[in-house]
């Protein structure tokens, strides 16, 4: 090979290899281009979508936080003939649900979710939760919305502002739970469960307004019914939330026929009614809906109301504090004691209040406060630990790391579950032993203890996943007829209780409407059935993981690593999936079985006492 043939063999691989390199450099670079566009184009999406989302963030705080105050006053002051509440509490929501439902709100959001790959995780949550929050209150229905709102304040009204009476007297709720709970004499029984239903006469028209409203209200954005909105917040279809139930019920439902069968027996020897009946009378039982039967029971020794009777009502609220902080939670802000509405009205006030227990997050930040009606007895010992559950729950997850519109639980559930979990931890003994509320050397009856749990946790499921879900789903999604809203609410009773009204219940009673729930939290009661098994998945792997300790037998006081479990719980708030979060924290999905695996030892104990018994549930349902 020449020396010029093998030069021109040179340049022309030379020329071959630069054309190649400049080829494969302009379409590296152009494809970098094009990469660097689209990622630039997706910054941009990103941006526009982060400016709408902080833009929405700031406009929506105030209002909401308008729309609590409005609140808050309209539940804590209620004075017969004054306007002033509702007035107030129509401008503020009508204001918040103005900007909510806004057109513009809605496009945009929508508009941005079309772009999703652009997008952060979390800004297609926040995105999600304006649309939620929209569909509630959209603009194209204004005229429903603003009917619907002064509905919902004048139904909140007549339920709170209501004067139970018994012989011609005012009674509190207080006093008649107190009655349902202490009281062996059938008459006096009698007469409370009467007058406790009385109100729900009162809120029939209301209520059967308020679910035209409410249905109509979110099918203007596309859901189908209102009870189909509120399961959509858990990522679930109706279908799917009735199943989950059903199999709560299904689960536990040999344990309840047996806690139901030593009921319908023990309680007619207590009244001393010789013929047991089929079915239980709701008078016979120690609540007003038959949905905690846990005070038939006193176990010697384990006896909390004389305690707490003497310790006074505040040392019930500080102590709860005392248990969070003991697990290295904060104090409460100082906001908290000042704000908050802890105690039933005096009898004397010109002014009656919301009874029922609540908690609220009032600015998204540290203004947390609870309206309750404290008494020192077992069960506000309990609810005031699940009321400072959610309160615990609103601190931790207001943390930079949470945007104010997730602020929320990792579903309505995980807010119910936290505080119902700790008020069964704080009423176990080793825990009350602890705290020198009984005397840990007495001798006490482990089965007894557990029978009253049971008589609490389980009996709730059938009321809970059955009788109120069923019914606020028959009721939003199947056109419940408005000549069957009282016969309907029975017979779910008398199917998944077993329990009946003390005598027949026409229709001019609705005695679905006594309960809270169905008036201001509706089609919603679920989140508490799925929170019992929750609770027992979260506390079983306390117990078990952490401490090392008999499930029921736990003392979690002063335990860091317990405390630092629950803040990884906690602290996301509503940015991660549910179903992750539980995965991630306890290693599983959503079941009964440590619910189940916790009453286990009680089953052969009722089988025994129910030896001979007659049975009147199904065996299965
Ligand atoms: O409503 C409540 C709480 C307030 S979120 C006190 N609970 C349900 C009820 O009372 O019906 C707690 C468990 C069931
Ligand atoms: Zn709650």
């Amino acid at each position: 090979m020449s020396l010029l043939h093998a030069g021109k063999n040179l340049i022309i691989s030379f020329m071959k290899n630069t054309l190649l390199f400049c080829l494969g450099f302009w379409l590296l670079t152009s494809c970098s281009n094009q990469a660097r566009e689209m990622e630039t184009e997706k910054n941009e999406v990103a941006a526009q979508a982060q400016q709408f989302i902080d833009r929405y963030t700031n406009q929506y705080l105030p209002l909401y936080e308008a729309s609590g105050q409005a609140e808050w006053e309209a539940n804590t002051r209620i004075k017969e003939g004054d306007t002033t509440n509702a007035y107030q509490v129509q401008q503020a929501n009508e204001a918040l649900a103005e900007f909510t439902g806004s057109e513009e709100n809605i496009n945009q959001a929508l508009s941005l979710l079309e772009n999703e790959e652009a997008l952060e995780p979390l800004q297609i949550k926040q995105l999600e939760f304006i649309l939620y929050e929209a569909a509630d209150n959209p603009a194209t229905v204004q005229e429903l919305v603003k009917e619907r709102i002064k509905a919902e304040a004048a139904q909140t009204e007549l339920l709170f502002g209501y004067d139970f009476t018994m012989n011609g007297k005012s009674v509190s709720t207080n006093e008649i739970d107190d009655i349902l709970k202490g009281t062996f004499n059938l008459d006096s029984r009698l007469s409370a469960w009467t007058s406790s239903k009385e109100v729900g006469k009162n809120l029939r028209e209301g209520l059967l307004n308020l679910r035209k409203l409410r249905n109509e209200t979110v099918q203007a954005l596309g859901y189908d019914n209102y009870f189909a909105y509120q399961v959509s917040d858990y990522g679930m279809s109706v279908e799917e939330m009735l199943e989950l139930n059903e199999q709560l019920i299904s689960d536990i439902w040999p344990l309840y026929r047996e806690l139901h069968t030593y009921a319908r027996y023990e309680l007619a020897k207590q009244y001393q009614v010789s013929e047991v009946p089929d079915m239980l009378p709701a008078h016979w039982l120690p609540n007003r809906w038959g949905q905690d039967w846990s005070a038939m029971i006193n176990v010697e020794g384990l006896d909390l109301d004389p305690v707490l009777e003497e310790k006074g009502p505040e040392w019930l609220v500080q102590q709860a504090e005392r248990f969070y902080i003991s697990l290295g939670f904060d104090s409460l802000p100082a906001t908290f004691w000042e704000k908050s509405s802890l105690y039933p009205a005096p009898p004397e006030a010109d002014y009656k209040k919301n009874n029922h227990a609540s908690a609220w997050h009032m600015d998204l930040q540290q203004d947390v406060r609870c309206l309750m009606s404290v008494i020192p007895n077992e069960e506000w010992y309990e609810t005031t630990h699940h009321e400072l559950g959610h309160i615990y729950y609103y601190l931790s997850y207001t943390n930079p790391e949470v945007p104010p519109l997730l602020r929320g639980g990792a579903n309505r559930a995980f807010h119910e579950a936290v505080g119902s979990m700790m008020g069964l931890a704080a009423m176990q003994k080793p825990f009350m032993a602890g705290l020198g509320l009984v005397d840990s050397t007495a001798q006490t009856d482990q089965m007894k203890m557990l029978l009253k749990e049971a008589l609490n946790y389980i009996v709730f499921i059938p009321f809970s996943a059955g009788v109120m879900t069923h019914y606020e789903h028959d009721l939003y999604a199947d056109s419940l007829s408005e000549d069957q809203l009282n016969q309907r609410w029975w017979a779910l009773a008398e199917k998944y209780q077993g329990m009946v009204p003390p005598a027949s219940r026409g229709e001019e009673y609705t005695d679905a409407a006594s309960k809270t729930h169905i008036n201001n939290d509706a089609a919603q009661y679920y989140d508490y059935a799925i929170s019992f098994a929750l609770l027992f998945q979260l506390h079983n792997h306390i117990a078990e993981n952490i401490l090392q300790q008999d499930p029921r037998a736990t003392n979690y006081y002063g335990n860091k690593e317990v405390g630092n479990f629950l803040k990884k719980v906690l602290t996301p708030g509503a940015t991660q999936d549910w179903r992750e979060l539980l995965k991630e924290t306890t290693g599983e999905e959503l079941n009964a079985k440590a619910m189940l695996a916790y009453f286990e030892p009680l089953m052969e104990y009722l089988q025994e006492a129910n030896e001979g018994r007659e049975y009147t549930l199904p065996e299965s349902i």
